[in-house]
């Protein structure tokens, strides 16, 4: 008699064999009950189909180009370390910026929320407490880059980041110097940390990047009152009245630092997405899926950009918003 199999597994195995057309359920299926330990193909389709099944996500049209790294082997912080570094440097790819997954052991533990976080933006403030008591103290520089905090079966280590593994481009603007002398900068990744990638019920430790839409920058990052607050200085450098509401000097002051942004990332040759581009991708990415006889699940307010979000083809669009697995979950927030 075979122990009963829990129904993530069976529900994983049907799909990726049922999609894949990979032959063998009924034996995989059997083999599963003794130990469920996904294969390496298991784990790559199961890693792209969560970036497709991501209903926060608008970049999901590239999905099948995902490069999924499996390094469940790696036993020691310093391995993940190292692992961690090879992935900045292939995700970055001169610029060109590859979409990169990198999947852990169970016994993995990443602390950091995304691999490349600054210390003095207000949102890293409860993690930036945490490094602290690991004895990690901020030089109090603007733009500093947080250490990383990896756990890997129950020893957990502080690394730097050291300078070339993270690249950054300082925001200028094409015709207004002002706000480039504000001494702005953004990083070229987002690296996220904190999310588990769940195949067949196993929650596994990982990090993944694309490239940033302009919009998550200049239109939050830099832009909310309770992060970097700059819709003031963009301003003043700008020259707006800025005492009546009524000169709308926020909503020009938010549409000049998009155009910075873009404008910084193009001179410097990294790639970054647009907020009308992007989301005329997520219409073809959802025609696609039409044709291969899937629903297109999505959370609306997440997938329109905080800019002009009614002149995007995802405006008058709707979507059910349960998340489909194979997905990624977010690790809940550790103390100590
Ligand atoms: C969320 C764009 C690649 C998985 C998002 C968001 C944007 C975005 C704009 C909303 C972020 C926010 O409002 O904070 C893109 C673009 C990509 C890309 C342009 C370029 C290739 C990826 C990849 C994965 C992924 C490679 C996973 C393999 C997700 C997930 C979320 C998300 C899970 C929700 C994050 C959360 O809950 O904090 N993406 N993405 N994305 N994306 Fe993507
Ligand atoms: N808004 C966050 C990043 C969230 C993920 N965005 C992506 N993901 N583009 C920020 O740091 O502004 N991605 O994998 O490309």
């Amino acid at each position: 008699m075979l122990a009963p199999l829990p129904p993530e597994v069976t529900d994983f195995l049907t799909r990726f064999h049922t999609e894949t057309g990979t032959p063998g359920l009924a034996a995989r299926l059997a083999e599963a009950a003794q130990e469920w330990t996904p294969t390496s193909a298991e784990l790559t389709w199961g890693a792209k189909v969560a970036w497709r099944n991501s209903t926060r996500c608008v970049g999901r049209l590239y999905w099948e180009a995902l490069e999924v790294r499996d390094l469940r082997g790696l036993g020691t912080p310093e391995a993940v370390y190292a692992a961690l570094l090879e992935h900045l440097h292939d995700a970055f790819c001169g610029g060109h910026i590859r979409p990169v997954i990198s999947v852990f052991g169970p016994g993995v533990r990443l602390h950091n929320p995304q691999l490349i976080r600054y210390a003095d933006d207000p949102l890293n403030a409860p993690f930036v407490a945490r490094l602290a008591r690991h004895g990690w103290q901020p030089s109090g520089a603007r733009f500093e880059v947080l250490p990383l905090l990896i756990e890997a079966n129950g020893e957990t280590r502080l690394f730097p980041l050291p300078p070339d593994a993270v690249q950054e481009i300082a925001i200028t603007h094409p015709d207004c110097p002002g706000i480039g002398e504000l001494g702005l900068r953004w990083h070229a990744l987002p690296v996220i940390s904190d999310m588990r990638l769940d195949v067949g019920g196993l929650p596994l430790p990982c990090a993944f990047n694309g490239w940033y839409v302009q919009t998550e920058i200049a239109a939050r990052d830099l832009a909310d009152t309770d992060r970097y607050d700059q819709l003031p200085a963009v301003a003043r450098a700008l020259g707006l009245d800025t005492r009546r509401e009524r000169t709308l000097w926020r909503d020009r002051a938010l549409v000049e630092l998009n155009v910075a942004v873009l404008h910084s990332f193009d001179a410097a040759g990294v790639k970054l997405a647009d907020h009308h581009t992007v989301t005329a991708h997520h219409v073809r990415f959802e025609e696609r899926e039409a044709r291969a006889g899937r629903e297109v699940r999505g959370k609306w307010s997440w997938l329109i950009p905080p800019l002009s979000p009614a002149t995007t083809p995802l405006w008058s669009r709707s979507y059910r918003g349960r998340e489909e697995s194979p997905r990624f979950v977010r690790a809940a927030v550790a103390s100590g």
